[in-house]
């Protein structure tokens, strides 16, 4: 620990710590611009800068390391005097005229650090010119006019999401924010987290969506869960009069550290399918509302016969729903009517496998904070620019630090053209592949620990005729995986699809032998699908999903967009219960539609893809006329003199994980 002075307080603080975070932990708010929580310290802004004792000029805080004895003033009368100097140069740069800027009012960090100095005006004579400004953005504008060239944008695109799309161009004061080599931001490389628009301090970057809906100050913020994917990002959604304003990543978020994707930040605002209001129920062949009283009584008048009837009623419901409604869903039909088809809709495609490979083995899935400091990663049959872009952002960062990159997968992805090796196998062939690999590592002697493999010529060769990619870049690819200190190993839905437990039994003994997973270490994981995913498998609802003589099917569809496979595999059902919040093919062909809550519209806890239990609340009061999807469970159980129990704390530990619980 180290012992400095900030404006009389005695601070103790570990070493390695910045003048700036000293103070802040004590209490002291020194003024910042170019500065942020997140951002590597760089320097660029000088409004941070303190008085240090014996030291003949003013330092800058965020990047001045503290040291023993150190005496450190923040308030002299020099320090606010050059402060207000810094201030107005930066007002006087470029077009800060704040009565016109958006974000004038409370939501600007220039126009609150000048009134912390208590300052109305500066001395200086503005002199810019007009600068750029780009709107091809679809979710955001860049003004250049109003930027003041904190980088932090720059910084949190690379740094922080591993994109690298924006930089500066030109020098001095006419220095630019652009994008790759001076493109359109709409036309670049650009993957729309919108992270650079939530670290800009001025109205330089600002969003289409959220533009003149209001300040912070009238918006209600309510901490949430993304549920566009297992990943489960923290979030913060921003309201004002029961309407979405805003989504921002929280930086306090243990999964996501204030990151978001497109899917997270933008798809909620752009929801362009139809609600349904009201329940409706198919008389003499055409759907037509009802209310909720007679749409109840009407599926139980239905439905209770069939209770223990194990061919009675097949149940299938969405992995985005809350834990607590999958959970009393699960009651509700596999225990309560005894159904023998109950199921996500998931089928647990991207979880059953490496779920059986546990039960037998106990958890083997590490968590994503290791992707934070793997140098090599091998992403297997998952598409992680895609389906999971916030755990790719996680090393996608550290790239250009040297961290590695390997896929394997028969499709061309984004992905390929950062990585190092991208190998295009046949598909259905990782299991030859991966074995293959274990031979080579073995046969080299690269492996960290012994396995014995009498026949690696003939399992090599096998790799090669298999999948195609040649003996050489196997030998690589193994080399690189082998070499690597910290290697961890993604698989998704291109292995877990083929729902074979080998594979899983495999990867696992490869990641292993290169040391991905050791005694300490678990560096394998699988990526999963909805947010709720882990969940639905812990809750037993990952079956293939298969009609045998059913005599009605029940869908618990939630929010879910339908794929016209289980379009087609329920038309044929004698009756169908579609609980939904949109219209959609599935809807069309219902008996009866019991309309829900959206994801905004009600709270609930949701399981991510590493295991982390997290709660969502409601930032929205529920559509008029529709009910949460608990209530409809319960409703329907009580109807058929059914009480549920709804413990899902205890439902979700019947089963083994294939990563710990937290
Ligand atoms: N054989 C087999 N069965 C499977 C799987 C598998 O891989 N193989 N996967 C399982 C899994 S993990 C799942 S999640 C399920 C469902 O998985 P799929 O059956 O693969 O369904 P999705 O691909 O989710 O597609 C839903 C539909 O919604 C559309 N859609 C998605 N987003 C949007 C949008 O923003 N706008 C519009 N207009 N349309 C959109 C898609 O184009 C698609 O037609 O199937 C499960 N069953
Ligand atoms: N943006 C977005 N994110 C999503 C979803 C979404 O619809 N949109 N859906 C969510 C859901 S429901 C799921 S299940 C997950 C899925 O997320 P992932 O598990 O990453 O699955 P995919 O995105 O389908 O990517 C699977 C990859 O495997 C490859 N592949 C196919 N066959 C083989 C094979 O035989 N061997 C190998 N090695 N690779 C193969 C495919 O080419 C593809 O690139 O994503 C979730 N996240
Ligand atoms: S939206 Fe994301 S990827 Fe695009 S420029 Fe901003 S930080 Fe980079
Ligand atoms: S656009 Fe915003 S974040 Fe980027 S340098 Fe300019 S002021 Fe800073
Ligand atoms: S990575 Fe997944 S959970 Fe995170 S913001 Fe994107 S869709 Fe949402
Ligand atoms: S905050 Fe320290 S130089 Fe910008
Ligand atoms: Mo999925």
């Amino acid at each position: 620990m180290v012992q400095i002075t900030i404006n009389g307080k005695q601070i103790e603080t570990p070493e390695g710590t910045t003048v700036l975070r000293a103070a802040e932990s004590a209490g002291i708010y020194i003024p910042r611009l170019c500065d942020h929580k997140e951002l590597i310290p760089y320097g660029g802004c000088r409004l941070c800068i303190v008085e240090v004792n014996g030291w003949r000029v003013p330092m800058a805080s965020c990047t001045l390391p503290v040291s023993n004895g150190m005496v450190v003033n923040t308030e002299t009368e020099a320090i606010k005097k050059s402060r207000e100097f810094i201030l107005s140069m930066l007002f006087s740069e470029r077009n800060h005229f704040c009565p016109f800027c958006q974000v004038s009012g409370g939501d600007c960090e220039l126009q609150n650090a000048a009134y912390r100095e208590e300052m109305t005006s500066w001395p200086i004579q503005p002199g810019w010119s007009n600068f750029t400004v780009d709107t091809s953005h679809p979710y955001f504008i860049l003004d250049n006019n109003r930027c003041i060239l904190c980088r932090r944008c720059v910084r949190a695109c690379g740094e922080l999401v591993g994109n690298f799309t924006l930089s500066v161009a030109e020098r001095g004061a006419a220095s630019l924010i652009v994008a790759d080599t001076d493109v359109p931001l709409g036309e670049s490389t650009c993957i729309k987290c919108g992270t650079c628009v939530q670290v800009c301090p001025t109205g330089a970057l600002i969003d289409r969506v959220s533009v003149y809906q209001g300040h912070d100050k009238d918006l209600t913020e309510i901490k949430s869960v993304c549920v566009g994917c297992s990943v489960g990002c923290s979030m913060n959604i921003l309201v004002r009069d029961n309407r979405i304003v805003r989504i921002e990543g929280d930086w306090e978020g243990k999964v996501n550290s204030g990151l978001l994707c497109e899917h997270g930040r933008y798809d909620p605002l752009t929801e362009a399918r139809q609600r349904i209001t009201t329940p409706q129920i198919r008389k003499n062949g055409k759907l037509e509302p009802v209310t909720w009283e007679e749409a109840l009584r009407t599926v139980s008048d239905k439905l209770s016969p069939l209770a223990g009837d194990k061919n009675g009623v097949a149940a299938i419901a969405s992995t985005r729903l809350t834990v607590e409604a999958l959970s009393m869903f699960k009651e509700l039909f596999s225990d309560r009517f005894n159904s023998n088809m109950v199921t996500s809709i998931e089928e647990g495609v991207p979880t059953a496998a490496a779920t059986r490979f546990a039960e037998k083995n106990g958890a083997f899935e590490g968590k994503l904070d290791i992707l934070r400091t793997a140098d090599t990663v091998l992403c297997i049959g998952a598409n992680i620019n895609r389906s999971h872009m916030v755990a790719g952002f996680l090393f996608k960062r550290n790239m250009p630090k040297g961290t590695h990159l390997i896929t394997i997968d028969p499709d061309i992805s984004e992905l390929d053209d950062m990585a190092n090796i991208a190998l295009k196998t046949k598909a259905g062939s990782d299991l030859a592949l991966i074995k293959g690999l274990q031979a080579i590592i073995v046969k080299e002697g690269l492996g960290r620990v012994s396995l014995i493999l009498p026949n690696a010529d003939a399992l090599i060769e096998q790799a090669v005729q298999t999948s195609g990619i040649s003996h050489e870049e196997l030998v690589q690819t193994a080399q690189m995986l082998a070499h690597s200190i910290s290697p961890v190993i993604l698989f998704g839905k291109g292995i877990t699809a083929q729902r074979n437990e080998s594979l899983i039994e495999e990867l696992h003994r490869l990641a292993v032998l290169v040391g991905a997973v050791d005694n300490e270490r678990f560096g394998l994981l699988s990526m999963k699908g909805e947010a709720n995913s882990l969940a639905a498998t812990l809750l037993g609802l990952d079956e293939t999903f298969k009609l045998n003589g059913h005599q009605a099917v029940y869908i618990a569809l939630g929010d879910d967009y339908v794929s016209k496979s289980l379009v087609e595999r329920t038309s044929k059902a004698p009756y169908l219960v579609v609980q939904a919040c949109y219209e959609s093919k599935l809807t069309e062909q219902a008996d009866v539609i019991l309309p829900v809550t959206i994801w905004s519209e009600q709270e609930g806890h949701y399981i991510n893809l590493d295991g982390r239990t997290q709660q969502a609340q409601k930032a929205l009061p529920p559509h008029e006329g529709v009910y949460d999807n608990t209530t409809v469970f319960s409703e329907i159980a009580a109807r058929a003199n059914m009480t549920l129990k709804a413990e899902w704390q205890k439902a979700i530990l019947e089963r083994k994980s294939s990563v710990s619980l937290n």
